[in-house]
């Protein structure tokens, strides 16, 4: 059968390019607040109508209730009973449970070539799938198709291929414990550990750096330790928009006398105060402040930072031999003397200049870090994602060490995950490389052999089915051509593809971008009913502190034919193993509690999952909380010593970071403002510099190209509406996604190979 290949199919990669009419504002001073509620409940009515979303709003993250959908952060023990979420939880929340669908006649109308005219924002306002959808080749429009139909259409694809790793299998972070063990052992059972995830661009960087100098690739900190913390960093993270519940946990840790320091290019409003829209009470005040001191850093240097500050406090040690905590060194730490010695290398003036930090504060941060003890350090997105982010966490990581921070109450590390549970997915098996031991127990626990050669990451995966060596490309969730970098190399990547099929929600661009046939497959949101034999199921997630808890949706489903995450892949299992295999795919298709116990006999730490996962849930071991580092080389704890990165900017070039707006999340864009950041209808600005924009001659909401150029190849994101911001000189910021076609594909961290998403060497064109 002749058949025209899915790169013929005429589909925009950014829909048709127009500005929405930006308004500019003052960025905000104060976060969340009357305000926060009044976005939370406006975008909650909108979508939802007012009694869905007071039962929905009632019970998200409430013992009985759901894991909310956007970020990780855990519920705390004692969560508020008027809210316990946040306003951009309630966003996700309408975002997801609205009642706005498409179905298969509206693709009818609606080819994919004029789908992608949409801008994302569009897109995703559409509404949810509900019907299982076919793209036949050549075709420009989706038809219906059974699901027994659309489970042979991916058994008879994977069944034609020669080698199992022509398949691949994507996750994103959303989905359940269940659904990623059955998704991660069908991938194995197959014969590929191809199994890049949202992770391999995101906190990779951050798993590599603490399982090499801690021996666990999670955060060490419980909600509690936050509390009683004596001095919290949160470095390259934006909590007011990106986990706002975490606010009320440094809200309480200032109340008992904590000290917070921002280490952050931009002063981002959550940090700058707050108000606590669970408390009736702080509302009418005026906030409390968050940032004590704020380190206004430039971008990428981090290190630089970090090496000044552990200088510094060196100085200090050596004259009072008590700023380090020595017993805690000497018992448990290597590399001392090696670290010692390579500080004596640089010289503190010039790392100063480097960060772009006044002395004054720096002073003062050396000051707390060398008086206090109980320090703890977070982390988010902007220091995972440069090209020496493993390096960057682990100059971090040595702070910490160096004050015996680690493996104590109040103290450690808290790298901030992102999505609600791409922590468990990776738990329970989602990772591309090789465990021996995971490999072991499958062998004992389930009966087969998994593959023993590592698959591919996210840049892996693109790579390979840009040169043809894979053909099917499964998405459990995601958007993985929007998220992803280099846009239009990965475009052309997955239309390469025979079959591409996306498990999912919502509609986005990587259900326009897709292989020859493409399969659409509709599920269920966190929030809805998940009826299996006429029983109420739940499922469980792990937050970002490493606790598993239940998750059981309430809602009626937005359609009939719309069904659940693990009985899409178990039944697509058994339709490929026609009922031949060692695990019996269809029945655990439908009882997740049988799901359950596999995962506690194959995943080392889970232990009575069913139970234990009631109320507030039950944590995983954690060797670095236990301050157990028995499992490293000579049972130590492992201070590093990284270069110094070189920055080799030429005269007319920024860097640029790719950063979130309140109004996103991730590529789903809920809405066009980011208010905190005063910029109001517009996703096409980028931040500047004012004597950047001077140097250059550039006006305030000039247009403007942004054009990157790596190894001679240009690469462009075009219209972009200047701004000047406070952002320091030599720097930029715009949104992501749409500013990933600047990021070449060969650009990531060194180790972790996580996309420089935030470094991004730019120049701008005025048009
Ligand atoms: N509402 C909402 N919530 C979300 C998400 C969302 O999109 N919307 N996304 C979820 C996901 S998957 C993730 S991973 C997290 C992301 O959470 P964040 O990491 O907070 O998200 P970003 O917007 O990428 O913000 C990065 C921050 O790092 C700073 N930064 C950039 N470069 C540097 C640097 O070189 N050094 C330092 N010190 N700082 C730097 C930026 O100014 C910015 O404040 O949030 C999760 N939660
Ligand atoms: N330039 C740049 N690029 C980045 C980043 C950056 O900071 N800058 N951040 C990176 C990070 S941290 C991440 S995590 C990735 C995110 O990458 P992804 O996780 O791939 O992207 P999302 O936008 O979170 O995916 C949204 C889609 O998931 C589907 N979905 C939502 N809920 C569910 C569900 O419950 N089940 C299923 N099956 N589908 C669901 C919906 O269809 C929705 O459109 O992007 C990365 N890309
Ligand atoms: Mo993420």
């Amino acid at each position: 059968m002749s058949t025209t290949p899915a790169s013929k199919r005429n589909i925009s990669l950014t829909g048709d390019i127009q500005f929405t009419g930006l308004q500019l504002n003052d960025p905000m001073e104060v976060s969340a607040g009357m305000l926060g509620v009044k976005e939370a409940l406006r975008h909650s009515v909108k979508e939802m109508g007012i009694v869905r979303s007071m039962r929905a709003l009632l019970a998200m993250n409430q013992e009985e209730g759901f894991r909310c959908p956007s970020c990780a952060w855990p519920v705390p023990e004692k969560p508020s009973r008027i809210a316990e979420y946040c306003e951009n939880g309630a966003k996700a929340l309408a975002d997801e449970a609205t009642l706005e669908t498409v179905d298969s006649n509206f693709f009818q109308k609606n080819s994919v070539e004029q789908l992608s005219r949409l801008s994302d924002y569009e897109l995703n306002k559409l509404g949810r799938l509900t019907v299982p959808l076919v793209l036949r080749p050549g075709k420009v429009h989706y038809e219906p198709i059974s699901w027994e139909d659309a489970y042979a259409v991916i058994a008879k694809e994977l069944k034609s291929l020669d080698y199992p790793d022509e398949a691949i299998f994507y996750t994103s972070g959303r989905s359940s414990n269940e659904a990623a063990f059955l998704y991660g052992m069908f991938a194995r059972a197959l014969g590929t550990n191809n199994m890049p995830d949202c992770s391999n661009m995101c906190h990779e960087s951050s798993g590599v750096a603490l399982s090499q100098t801690l021996g666990i690739g999670k955060g060490s900190v419980t909600v509690d330790d936050l509390y009683g913390a004596e001095v919290v960093l949160i470095v390259g993270q934006n909590p007011g928009t990106n986990h706002p519940r975490m606010l009320a946990a440094l809200e309480k840790c200032k109340k008992n006398g904590g000290k917070i320091i921002s280490i952050n290019p931009l002063a981002e409003t959550g940090l700058v105060k707050f108000k606590n829209p669970q408390k009736v009470g702080a509302m009418l005040g005026s906030g409390t402040a968050i940032a004590d001191i704020h380190l206004q850093l430039k971008i990428n240097e981090d290190i630089a930072l970090a090496k000044l500050l552990l200088k510094e406090l060196v100085a200090r040690d050596g004259e009072t031999g008590s700023v380090f905590d020595h017993n805690f060194i000497q018992s448990k730490v290597a590399g001392y003397q090696a670290l010692l010695t390579d500080l004596e290398q640089y010289d503190a003036t010039e790392l100063m200049e480097r960060t772009g930090v006044g002395k004054e504060k720096i002073t003062q941060t050396v000051e707390l870090l060398a008086s206090k003890s109980n320090i703890i350090i977070c982390w988010a997105m902007g220091i995972t994602q440069h090209k020496n982010a493993v390096a960057t966490i682990q100059e971090y990581v040595n702070i910490l060490l160096l004050k015996g921070a680690i493996g104590k109450p109040f103290a450690g590390t808290c790298p901030v995950r992102g999505h609600s549970n791409v922590q468990g997915d990776r738990s329970v098996g989602i990772m591309h490389y090789v465990s021996k031991e995971l490999n072991q127990r499958i062998t004992d626990h389930l009966g087969f052999d998994p593959p023993t050669v590592a698959g591919y990451d996210t840049v892996g995966a693109i790579k390979a089915m840009h040169e043809g060596k894979a053909k099917v490309f499964i998405c459990l969730g995601g958007n993985f051509v929007m998220a992803a970098s280099d846009t239009a190399y990965t475009a052309k990547a997955i239309q390469n593809c025979r079959l591409t099929v996306q498990v999912s929600t919502k509609l986005n661009r990587s259900h326009l971008v897709t292989g020859e046939t493409a399969l659409l497959l509709p599920t269920f949101g966190r929030s809805e009913k998940d009826m299996k034999q006429g029983q109420l199921q739940f499922l469980t997630m792990e937050s970002s502190t490493g606790k598993v808890r239940r998750s059981k949706g309430l809602l009626q489903p937005v359609s009939e034919h719309i069904k659940s995450e693990p009985e899409i892949i178990g039944m697509l299992a058994h339709t490929y193993f026609e009922g031949k295999h060692s695990m019996p795919w269809k029945a655990l298709a439908f009882d997740y509690v049988a799901i359950r116990k596999l995962i506690d006999k194959t995943i080392k730490g889970f232990k009575d999952t069913d139970q234990r996962s009631k109320g507030f849930g039950y944590y995983l071991p954690n060797n670095a909380r236990a301050g157990d580092f028995s499992k490293l080389p000579n049972g130590r704890a492992k201070l590093t010593v990284n270069p110094l990165p070189g920055h080799e900017l030429k005269e007319d070039e920024l860097l640029l970071m790719t950063i979130r707006s309140h109004d996103q999340f991730n590529t789903t864009i809920y809405g066009l403002h980011d208010r905190y950041r005063g910029i109001y209808n517009e996703r096409r600005v980028i931040f500047l510099n004012a004597n950047d924009m001077e140097q250059r001659g550039i006006q305030k909401f000039e247009v403007l190209d942004l054009v990157s150029n790596y190894e001679g190849k240009e690469r462009r994101a075009e219209h972009f509406l200047a701004i000047p911001y406070d952002i320091p000189e030599g720097n930029a910021a715009a949104y992501f996604p749409e500013t990933n076609f600047l990021v070449p594909i060969d650009e990531f961290a060194d180790k972790s190979r996580t996309p420089i998403s935030k470094s991004i060497k730019i120049t701008l064109e005025k048009r």
